[in-house]
């Protein structure tokens, strides 16, 4: 048994004065049952906990960690910046050169506005797309997840599908109603919501690879189609890249599936860690935004120049090194492993994989959008979150996230999860 009398004393402490004692739902494991651990430090692939117990982190920060946790560079970069100030209230040359590397690797990015999170990038979106539109509506998918902004949380992934509460309290009725879900990958509901009210809806926005109700690429052609239909009834397409921007390849996914969306959302790997999010896109949608136009949106932290830094340094990583060959091959081994795991416990499973992002969804054979992925047993990831945390191997809390890969990661750890998985499934089965 894992000894985690610090943590579970830091969560009593952290109860009393922090609602559910954590500052994001998930990471409160009500999900996977216990109390979490609470982490002291971490480095590279590995993060050590407040008993000084060790894992093998799949989490990653939900992203942005894909050099690992405190890669040298990004050190090396923040320590120099330290010395320089944190936060200025003014414009810096590093928010310059964050937005020339977004624009070079991103051809749809024709201009970007730096934010503080993937929340804010998304709302901003919306209230670009309503603005230029002049229309109210927008079309999400079910188990899509946009950040928590009012008009996002219907249906949504992430957390709001862990919890069973895909629609938050809080969010009027009216403001809902602006939003209208359609199943993801399924084209009709979406045709049939552009063709009945031609003019209401401003924004279809999706997630190009769907990472928050696990991990779940789309069918073939369906972003270039869904592409077409959106412009066909004179609405914008906003993909929201927040966490498959730079994860796949050193640019977006939508720009692989041959489409340039009108605007895009950014965050995790272009903060390289620390606080950010982006909104980009067609420069005239861009320039809508204050004081260039009429579409209010402000932040005293935005483009600071730590998370500006951290994001310019990590960027100047991916794009030295390239490392999306090995990042898939470190992700396949494990893929396959998870896979001859499940079939040697002879339990049923499927796992989901596009790149270094996997799930690993129990008692189904495959999973294709949220409807599919709410059926997944639960109970079953529950256990075998605990028996894997058990073997030094830390997963998402929830069925629902996604376990991110990281050039950190070596092929021993790789094997060792595999391993864990191996006993865990069979110390599953027989209890
Ligand atoms: N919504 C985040 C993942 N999709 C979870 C963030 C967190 O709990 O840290």
């Amino acid at each position: 048994m894992l000894s985690v009398n610090k943590s579970n004393n830091l969560f009593i402490r952290a109860n009393a004065l922090i609602p559910g004692a954590v500052n994001s739902p998930v990471r409160a494991w009500k999900a996977v049952g216990g109390s979490p651990i609470f982490i002291e430090r971490a480095q590279g692939a590995h993060i050590y906990d407040a008993d000084g117990n060790s894992f093998v982190d799949y989490v990653g920060s939900y992203g942005p960690a894909i050099l690992g946790h405190s890669p040298l560079p990004v050190v090396t970069a923040l320590t120099r910046q330290l010395e320089h100030g944190f936060s200025y209230g003014a414009p810096t040359r590093l928010e310059v050169e964050l937005a020339e590397k977004i624009t070079a690797a991103i051809p749809a990015a024709e201009k970007v506005r730096l934010v503080n999170s993937g929340t804010e990038a998304t709302m901003t979106a919306i209230r670009i797309a309503r603005a230029a539109t002049g229309r109210p509506g927008i079309i999400k998918f079910d188990g899509c997840y946009h950040g928590h902004a009012d008009a996002l949380l219907v249906r949504a992934g992430s957390g709001s599908m862990t919890f069973g509460v895909p629609d938050s309290a809080g969010v009027s009725e009216a403001l809902a109603a602006q939003t209208r879900v359609a199943q993801y990958g399924s084209l009709e509901a979406v045709e049939g919501y552009l063709s009945s009210k031609p003019a209401e809806i401003a924004a279809v926005i999706v997630e190009p690879i769907a990472a928050n109700m696990g991990v779940v690429p789309p069918p073939p052609d369906f972003l270039h189609a869904l592409y077409v239909l959106t412009h066909a009834h004179g609405a914008l397409l906003i993909c929201d890249e927040v966490i498959s921007g730079f994860r796949l390849r050193y640019g977006t996914v939508s720009e692989q599936a041959g489409i340039r969306p009108d605007l895009l959302t950014l965050g995790k790997i272009i903060g390289g860690g620390l606080p950010i999010g982006a909104v980009a896109g067609k420069a005239e949608l861009l320039d809508l935004l204050a004081p260039q136009g009429p579409v209010y949106q402000a932040g005293t932290l935005s483009g600071n120049p730590l998370s500006v830094t951290a994001g310019i340094a990590t960027l100047n990583v991916l794009e030295a090194t390239a490392p999306y060959a090995r990042l898939e091959a470190l992700a396949a081994r494990l893929e396959n492993g998870l896979k001859s795991a499940l079939q040697t416990s002879g339990r049923r499973g499927c796992v989901n994989r596009a790149g270094s992002l996997l799930t690993l969804f129990f008692g189904l054979d495959r999973v294709g959008n949220g409807e599919e992925a709410r059926r997944a047993d639960t109970t079953m990831f529950a256990k075998f979150f605990r028996a894997m945390l058990e073997r030094g191997i830390y997963l998402p809390p929830s069925q629902f996230e996604a376990m991110f890969v990281s050039v950190a990661h070596s092929d021993e750890d790789i094997d060792a999860t595999i391993a864990a998985a191996h006993e865990s499934l069979q110390s599953i089965g027989s209890t």
